[in-house]
C-alpha cells in the first residue's frame, strides 16, 4: 500500500505557502503532496474546514529542573510533554541543567534518565552552563556539539547560575570555534541586586516590587552587553523571552548593523502587565517570572517584533511551579517575599492557541507568519530542519490539524499540565489545535488524547545553520 494515512480536503500552511492539497504518509514521514490522492487501505483523515500545519515546536520550556532549594517544578515529562501535545506541539526542547561542579555529561545523562519513557511528543536538550571551566568548555563542550547538543544558554544574572563577562567570552570562543549557537538571559545582576536590596530594607516584599527591582533598563543593558560580546567575538547569538520595546530595539540595531542577533519573546509579554503583580492578596506570586511583563506599549513593541522579524521565534518559556502548596510560589506562606518566589509562568499548552487567536484571528500576522513563529524557524535555528518544522516530502509527519473557527475560554481545569493555575484564565480563544499526528501517529484526535506516554524520542541535533562558519 502507498500510504498509512491520508489527511484529506484541508488547507496545508508553511512558513512559506497556503496550498489546498492532501497529505500521504507513510512509515511516520510525508510521501506525498497532491490533490485526490487515493489509497483503498489507508486511515484518512478529514481536514474539510481545517488548517493542517506542522505541528509547533516549543524550544524554550523548563521540565522537572530544580529552581532552588525546597523548589520543586509542576511538570515533569510526562504532564509537560502531554500539554504540549495538547496545544499543538510536536517537539519540545527543555533545558539540561548544569550545576556547579558538574560535568556536561552527568548533567546531560540526569535529563535522558528523566524523560525516558515518560514523553508523549519528542523532545531535545538545550543545555544551561552555570560552570564553565576550562575542561568543559576545551574538552566536553566541543565533543558534546559533535554528538548532538548543539545549543547551549547562559544566564546573566542568578546567583549561583550567571556567568561575568569574561566567563561568557570565553564560551563565545568556544562557540564561535565548534559551531554551538548561544541562548543568552539578558539581565544586569549588580542592578537587580542593588533593587532588591532597597526594597527589601524598606520591608516593600510584595509581588509588585518584582516588576519594580528589573525595570526595562536593567533588561536593555545586559541586551547591549550581550550583544556586543557577540559581536567582538563574531559569533551568533539569541536573546531569549525579551520583554518589552528598549531590548527590542537594542537586538533591532544589533540586526541592522549586519550581526546575526536572534530574537524570542512569549506569550507573557503579549497578554500581561506589571499590574498583574499587583492583583490582590498573594495573586500577584502568579505572574512572577523574569524579566517581569510590563506595560501596554511593551506589548505593542513585542507584537512589531514578531511582525517585523526582530523576533524570529515565539516559545513559552513554561516555568511551571505550583501557587498552593509547600514546593511551589508560595513556599514560605503567605509573606513570601517577592525576591524568594520562584520566577516562572506555565504555558505550554496555551501558547499557539494565544498566538494564533491574537495574532492570525486579529489579522495582526498572517498564517506563514504564524508557522515560522510556532515552529519552522525554531527547526531551523536550532538545527532540526526540514525533518522537523514543515510538511514537505522527506519530512517527519509532525502535523498539526487547527480549527480557525473554534471558540474557546482558557481555564486551568481544561489544560494538561500539572500547575495548579494558569495565568490566561478566562481568555477567549479563537482557534485551536483538534488533532495531532506525531510522526504519523494520530497523537490526538478532535481533542481526545490517543498517544500514549513513551511515544515521544529524544531528537539529536544538527549545527544551528547560524553557526556553521563558512
Ligand atoms: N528564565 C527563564 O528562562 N525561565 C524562567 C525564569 C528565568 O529567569
Ligand atoms: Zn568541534
Ligand atoms: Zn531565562
Ligand atoms: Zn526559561
Amino acid at each position: 500500500k502507498q500510504f498509512d494515512t491520508i489527511i484529506r480536503g484541508g488547507t496545508v500552511v508553511t512558513a512559506a505557502d497556503t496550498i489546498r492539497c492532501d497529505v500521504g504518509i507513510r512509515d511516520g514521514i510525508v510521501t506525498t503532496l497532491g490533490a485526490d490522492l487515493q489509497d483503498e487501505g489507508a486511515h484518512v483523515i478529514n481536514a474539510s474546514g481545517l488548517l493542517v500545519m506542522p505541528g509547533g515546536i516549543d524550544s524554550h520550556i523548563h521540565l522537572d529542573q530544580p529552581s532552588g532549594p525546597g523548589i520543586v517544578m509542576a511538570d515533569g515529562f510526562d504532564s509537560g510533554t502531554l500539554s504540549a501535545l495538547c496545544g499543538g506541539n510536536t517537539t519540545v526542547i527543555p533545558f539540561a541543567f548544569q550545576d556547579k561542579g558538574q560535568s556536561l555529561r552527568e548533567a546531560v545523562k540526569i535529563y535522558h534518565d528523566k524523560a525516558e519513557g515518560q514523553s508523549w511528543i519528542d523532545h531535545s536538550f538545550h543545555m544551561i552552563i552555570s560552570d564553565p571551566t576550562k575542561d568543559v568548555l576545551e574538552c566536553e563542550l566541543p565533543a558534546m556539539v559533535d554528538e548532538g547538543y548543539t545549543s547551549y544558554k547562559v544566564f546573566m544574572t542568578y546567583e549561583g547560575l550567571r556567568l561575568d563577562d569574561r566567563q561568557i567570552l570565553d564560551l563565545l570562543e568556544v562557540a564561535r570555534r565548534h559551531g554551538a549557537f548561544i541562548m543568552v538571559h539578558a539581565e544586569g545582576y549588580d542592578t537587580i541586586r542593588y533593587m532588591v536590596e532597597k526594597l527589601e530594607a524598606e520591608g516593600r516584599t510584595e509581588a509588585f516590587s518584582h516588576a519594580l527591582s528589573r525595570p526595562q533598563l536593567v533588561e536593555r543593558e545586559a541586551t547591549h552587553r550581550a550583544i556586543s560580546l557577540a559581536e567582538f567575538i563574531d559569533v551568533p547569538m539569541l536573546l531569549v523571552h525579551v520583554s518589552a520595546r528598549e531590548a527590542m530595539e537594542q537586538i533591532r540595531w544589533g540586526q541592522q548593523k549586519g550581526l546575526k542577533i536572534y530574537g524570542e519573546t512569549c506569550p507573557q509579554y503579549l497578554m500581561l502587565t506589571q499590574d498583574d503583580l499587583d492583583r490582590e492578596g498573594q495573586e500577584g506570586a502568579k505572574y512572577i517570572c523574569s524579566p517581569p511583563p510590563r506595560d501596554r506599549d511593551s506589548q505593542e513593541a513585542c507584537w512589531e517584533g514578531l511582525q517585523q522579524n526582530v523576533f524570529q521565534v515565539f516559545s513559552s518559556d513554561h516555568c511551571p511551579f505550583l501557587f498552593e502548596g509547600t514546593t511551589g510560589k508560595l513556599r514560605e506562606g503567605e509573606h513570601t517575599s517577592f525576591c524568594r518566589v520562584a520566577n516562572g509562568v506555565p504555558g505550554v499548552e496555551t501558547r499557539l492557541p494565544i498566538l494564533f487567536s491574537e495574532g492570525v484571528s486579529k489579522g495582526r500576522i498572517d498564517l506563514n507568519r504564524f508557522v515560522a513563529l510556532s515552529s519552522t524557524n525554531h527547526a531551523k535555528l536550532y538545527g532540526m530542519y526540514p525533518k522537523k518544522g514543515t510538511i514537505a516530502v522527506g519530512s517527519d509527519a509532525d502535523i498539526a490539524l487547527w480549527d480557525p473557527i473554534k471558540k474557546v475560554t482558557i481555564t486551568h481545569e481544561m489544560l494538561h499540565s500539572a500547575c495548579d493555575y494558569t495565568p490566561y484564565e478566562g481568555v477567549e480563544i479563537t482557534g485551536w489545535p483538534v488533532t495531532v499526528l506525531s510522526r504519523g501517529v494520530v497523537v490526538l484526535d478532535n481533542g481526545k488524547v490517543t498517544g500514549k506516554r513513551g511515544h515521544g524520542q529524544y531528537q539529536s541535533r544538527e549545527r544551528s545553520p547560524q553557526s556553521v562558519r563558512r
